[in-house]
């Protein structure tokens, strides 16, 4: 059984009517909520309690079968950016997963297992566990007779308080490809500031990520393990207003620190093989 009711934890988890009515889950803890939609196992919101959102959604977001979200946690599988003939960042985002299992773990944590519908030769779980902190796993297995080589990303939009007066740390010395200039370069800057459009996959790195928000006054941590990529993705003025479902301000309060292994980094699996992305997102007080 894979309703969404079946698996509700009185009071926890609750199968909710989501955006467009589409069937989510309201998952609230005693430190923290969230909500994720089926549609792509896309989670939705997050926040501590007492704090602002983790993560932005735009308010122009469609919410129908078969389109991408915009904000929150898209799953980007099995590639990243755009495809010839099919859905950029792939299927995984417009797919409804079945909802596995939830679990209330021994510290009052919330875990919920979700399962991407059949494909060949592919298995694919996402498991979220909410609590303090928001942490991610999304697992894939080579279930068929040929190796599979794919890209993974959890494309986080976080919610910010100004673009103008962010900075991001822990990329300094990684190299990145500019996909703007379709040039490679070296992070030299301790920090990353914005002034513009930015649109950076940085390769080769298992750094933690910092945000540091003065507006809003906090500090986001991104931490991860199975990802050697890190995107970087503010569309500024222009690509906002081309983004339907974008609003043509909202640049101003998000800012996307997506963690994978895409382009160079993309991942190969012989028969049998599994690989595991994990992604711990939260907020501490600027220090
Ligand atoms: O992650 C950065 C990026 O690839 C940007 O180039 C921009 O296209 C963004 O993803 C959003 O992609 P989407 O398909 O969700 O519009």
């Amino acid at each position: 059984m894979n309703s969404p009711k079946h698996h509700e934890i009185p009071g926890r988890v609750t199968a909710i009517a989501g955006k467009g009515n589409l069937p989510a889950l309201r998952i609230e803890t005693d430190s923290s909520n969230a909500e994720i939609h089926l549609l792509g196992a896309h989670i939705t919101h997050f926040q501590k309690n007492g704090g602002e959102p983790l993560l932005f959604m735009s308010a122009e977001s469609e919410f129908e079968p078969g389109k991408p979200i915009r904000g929150g946690v898209p799953i980007i599988f099995p590639w990243f950016g755009p495809r010839e003939g099919l859905a950029a960042h792939g299927f995984a985002r417009l797919a409804s997963w079945d909802l596995l299992d939830t679990i209330v773990l021994p510290e009052g944590s919330i875990r919920l297992t979700f399962r991407l519908p059949a494909e060949d030769a592919i298995a694919a779980e996402f498991r979220v566990t909410v609590g303090e902190s928001l942490a991610m796993e999304l697992s894939v297995t080579n279930t068929g007779a040929s190796d599979f080589t794919f890209e993974n990303c959890l494309h986080t939009y976080f919610q910010i308080g100004d673009i103008h007066q962010i900075d991001i740390a822990g990329l300094q010395g990684t190299r990145y490809l500019d996909s703007l200039l379709a040039s490679e370069f070296t992070e030299t800057g301790e920090t990353i500031r914005f002034s513009g459009e930015v649109d950076r996959v940085y390769q080769n790195t298992a750094a933690t990520v910092e945000i540091h928000d003065p507006s809003l006054r906090r500090t986001i941590h991104v931490r991860k393990r199975g990802s050697k990529s890190t995107v970087v993705w503010n569309p500024w003025i222009a690509k906002s207003k081309r983004m339907p479902d974008f609003g043509d301000e909202e640049y101003h309060q998000m800012v996307c620190v997506e963690s994978g292994n895409v382009k160079a980094n993309a991942i190969t699996l012989a028969p049998g093989e599994q690989s595991v992305l994990k992604v711990e997102v939260d907020s501490t007080p600027l220090g």
